[in-house]
């Protein structure tokens, strides 16, 4: 069966192989071009997977374009969430959508996600991009199937790196278990992941003999062989009381010869010179309208930040990030410093790093890059951030001091009960970086931006939190964590090119806030201000504190600026690098001296608000006096795709958002102050009557 009409029965169109082949084709040439127009993706997985789609969404799956959720039809679970242009193509070929749609791929508010989005866009069964959890939707949508006593099938796709994923192997268990043969699981064996080969990483062959101990149907196939693709999956289809799974051998980055078997491909757009010599290559140059689909996507995205900016609080002048003549800040990635501190001191025979098949991007590697000898102490862990970090807690038990990272969302949460029980609740000395952290890994949406994780690594008792503001603070802070801080340990920096507001100079403290204030206008933005130690500043009789952490103490700075500039504002910014233990004493001086306290956060609002309420409803200092506050912070809210800094304005924790929210409250200020100062007339007035 193929693409159907759910209300007839009728097939809508039939493809002969040399169509798939050729709708394959050309799937791999607009594929390229809307990664070329997104300037971001995954050109290696979306080419190796694109036969497998083409054959899956216009031959055999049973659905029906005209009613996406057709109860009758054949579910596609896209575990490998990372290849979602493949998918949005597949769907796109079948008439889910027109295909010049997709060149909006991973720009804010597309449907067309940097990871499939199912709320946003019909076709889609299941949101996913947390590698290995699709399988075990699959079988549960498979048992529902059956209880329900329902003739469709449940693909799954997944990679062959996402194996390495322990979920997948209870997802199997469970399948076998069911004896599901309604399930059908396609692997895309492309031999390569992120950190190189699969065999290299953690090798996860021989598939079939595991899946096959699990009580799967196994069917080797080549994944580029229409015919092959299409026999097997129609095969499948036909198999009674086993689940089946289908290993398609594939080569990474398919059909363009200098993507072929490049790792480098994995995470990587086509620039528009490459994309016409890829393109020439397919044969497409002539059958795909590549300006008028870049064109599409430059319009959309010019609607985009016209959006955007129309709703940015206005000042009288643009104080965005290196606009004016003055002030220029240097720009430069936080994850930087995290691998600069690991060059510099994993001579230290007890550092041991933990590779989860992310670690140049997030540069752990820089551990062992320079000092080839220190491999022998690198552990390539594949893709398995729960078992890394209970092997973390074996290492600390040891002596060993361990660090792992990945995306923050996955360093954090999860792995959350194995950071919760091996762990903290063992007091093991384990450093986990939770790199690219908040709206930093701009396109890639929702799935993997941390803007939860700093809740549940506050809330550990034994964790300690650091979360440094540029490239210079994430150096010194891993420095410190490393070797002198014993215990669990996170800390959370950015993947994006970030302002660079502190020196070699500037005060360094672990759990010790510093006070930064702006001294006047200069060239260099970092040159306008002063750093002092919290501990060591004299009130300056401010008329607002500022806390803020990570990305956000340029933001405040900034925000600090607009104030004095345009209003005469003078601004106490707290730059509270260490989240726990928190610096209370700072808090409580800002709040007592200043009496308003905005909070600036780039998470979900209240792992920095709600500490700092907490602190100043809890202190004793306070009881009685009046103090404002507010909250600057993703509002409850999942993320979206976007460039990070289009995110900063989406989210609402720009400087110029800071300073619109310190504008309200001081106007409150101004005018409590006014009413308490009538009061005490009156009061005056009345006692001399
Ligand atoms: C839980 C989780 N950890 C890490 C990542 C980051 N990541 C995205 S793709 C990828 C490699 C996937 O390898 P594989 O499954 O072989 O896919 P392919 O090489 O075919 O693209 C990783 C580690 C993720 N998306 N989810």
């Amino acid at each position: 069966m193929a693409l159907t009409d759910s209300s007839t029965g009728k097939i809508i169109r039939e493809y002969s192989i040399e169509q798939l082949k050729d709708a394959a084709n050309l799937m791999r040439g607009y594929d390229l071009v809307a990664l070329c127009a997104a300037g971001s993706g995954h050109a290696g997985g979306t080419l190796s997977i694109m036969d497998i789609a083409a054959a899956l969404y216009l031959k055999v799956a049973e659905h029906d374009p005209n009613h996406p959720l057709w109860y009758g039809r054949d579910r596609i679970i896209w575990s490998t969430g990372h290849k979602a242009p493949s998918l949005y193509l597949g769907l796109a070929f079948a008439s889910f959508f027109p295909v010049e749609e997709v060149m909006t791929l991973r720009k804010l508010g597309s449907p067309y996600q940097g990871h499939p989005h199912w709320l946003k866009l019909p076709g889609v069964e299941v949101s996913t991009g947390s590698l290995g959890q699709g399988l075990s939707i699959a079988v549960r949508m498979a048992l529902a199937a059956k209880l329900d006593d329902q003739k469709h099938k449940v693909f799954c796709l997944m990679g062959d790196g996402e194996q390495q994923e322990g979920q997948i192997w209870e997802a199997a268990m469970e399948a076998g278990h069911f004896h599901l043969d309604n399930l059908i699981g396609i692997i895309d064996c492309n031999r390569l992941q992120i950190d190189g080969w699969v065999k290299d990483v953690m090798e996860v062959e021989p598939l079939a003999a595991k899946y096959a101990s699990f009580g799967w149907n196994v069917m080797r196939i080549d994944g580029h062989d229409m015919s092959q693709i299409v026999d097997a999956l129609e095969l499948a289809k036909e198999v009674v009381g086993k689940p089946v799974v289908i290993l398609a051998d594939t080569v990474k980055g398919k059909g363009v010869s200098f993507m072929q078997d490049q790792a480098g491909w994995h995470g990587k757009a086509p620039n528009r010179d490459e994309l016409d010599k890829a393109l020439k290559e397919l044969g497409l140059n002539e059958r795909i309208p590549v300006q008028q689909l870049l064109d599409t996507a430059k319009r959309y995205q010019a609607e985009v930040e016209r959006k955007l900016d129309s709703r940015m609080p206005k000042f009288t002048r643009d104080y965005w990030w290196n606009v004016g003549d003055t002030m220029k800040v240097k720009m430069e990635p936080t994850r930087k410093g995290f691998g600069q501190s690991l060059a510099e001191n994993g001579d230290d025979e007890r550092v041991v790093c933990l590779g989860l098949d992310i670690s140049g991007s997030i540069t752990i590697s820089d551990f062992y890059t320079a000092k080839p000898e220190r491999k022998k102490r690198w552990i390539s862990m594949g893709i398995a951030e729960q078992s890394a970090t209970s092997a973390a807690a074996g290492l600390a038990k040891e002596g060993k001091l361990p660090v792992l990272g990945t995306y923050a969302t996955f360093a954090a949460a999860r792995n959350l009960d194995q950071i919760r029980t091996s762990v903290c609740y063992g007091n093991f000395n384990v450093l986990i970086a939770g790199a690219h952290g908040g709206v930093s890994v701009g396109p890639d949406g929702a799935t993997h931006q941390a803007l939860e994780d700093l809740f549940a690594m506050e809330g550990l008792p034994n964790m300690s939190v650091v979360v440094p503001c540029d490239v210079i603070e994430t150096r010194k802070a891993t420095n410190y964590l490393l070797l002198q801080y014993l215990g669990p340990k996170y800390i959370r920096f950015a993947r994006e090119a970030t302002p660079v507001v502190t020196s070699e100079n500037t005060p360094f403290v672990f759990g010790k806030a510093n006070v930064i204030r702006l001294r006047g206008e200069a060239a260099n933005f970092a040159d306008a201000f002063e750093t002092k130690l919290a501990s060591d500043y004299k009130t300056e009789r401010e008329d607002l504190g500022i806390v803020a952490c990570g990305p956000m103490v340029p933001e405040a700075m900034r925000a600090a600026y607009i104030l004095k500039r345009d209003y005469g504002y003078e601004s106490r910014v707290l730059n509270l690098h260490t989240l726990k233990p928190i610096d209370a004493e700072a808090i409580i001086r800002a709040a007592k001296d200043t009496g308003l306290v905005v909070t600036a956060e780039e998470h979900q609002i209240g792992a920095l608000a709600w500490r700092v309420s907490g602190i100043l409803t809890e202190s004793s200092e306070l009881y009685g006096l009046p103090v404002i506050t507010g909250a600057i912070g993703v509002k409850d809210r999942f993320g979206d795709s976007g460039a990070p800094w289009e995110l900063i304005k989406e989210f609402e924790v720009s400087a110029e958002h800071i300073a619109h929210k310190a504008l309200e409250l001081l106007a409150f200020k101004k005018k409590r102050a006014e009413e308490k100062r009538e009061e005490r007339e009156r009061l005056f007035y009345a006692g001399m009557r």
